[in-house]
């Protein structure tokens, strides 16, 4: 009698193992660029600065608060995302140039998932982190790429100086 719920359990844990490796092939497709001009990934041992970010829906339009980021160069930054709205909300972390040929694959694979260290995709209530260190100087972008989001207000500024 307890076989059953265990080999349900690890069925779901099966297709979801799945589900996850085909939504990382399809995001492969779109060859997008991996030099990462904003800056690398964070280390994890080192100290970071903490900043919130919140994304919701407000009067017809969708934000990040805040929606202005000033770092120094080579600065280390733990971003808290935290989703407090209704809807599915990401944020990606590059340059507006990057962002904007995303957000144009994004229109044609709306479900695309990121598992890219830059990038974080929230449902409603959930929180999560990107450690990043700005080690370039200049101002880059952070914007939720969810067709339709970008174009609703969800772009944020990081000013490296
Ligand atoms: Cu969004």
């Amino acid at each position: 009698m307890r076989i059953q719920p265990l080999a349900r359990t690890i069925t779901a844990a099966i297709a979801l193992t799945a589900t996850a490796a085909m939504a990382g092939g399809q995001h492969g497709d779109h060859a997008h660029d991996e030099s990462f001009a904003t800056g690398e990934t964070g280390g994890a041992k080192k100290p970071a600065r903490i900043v919130q970010v919140t994304m919701t829906e407000t009067d017809g339009k969708m934000v990040f608060v805040p929606s202005k980021v000033e770092v120094r160069k080579n600065e280390q930054i733990q971003f808290m995302l935290r989703n407090s709205g209704e809807l599915d909300h990401e944020f990606v972390l590059g340059t507006a140039e990057e962002n904007v040929k995303h957000a144009e694959a994004m229109k044609k694979n709306p479900d695309m998932e990121h598992d890219d260290p830059n990038a974080k995709r929230l449902v409603p209530k959930a929180t999560g982190d990107i450690v990043w260190k700005f080690s370039k100087a200049g101002t880059f972008e952070f914007s939720c790429l969810i067709p339709g989001h970008r174009e609703a207000g969800m772009i944020g500024t990081v000013v490296v100086r």
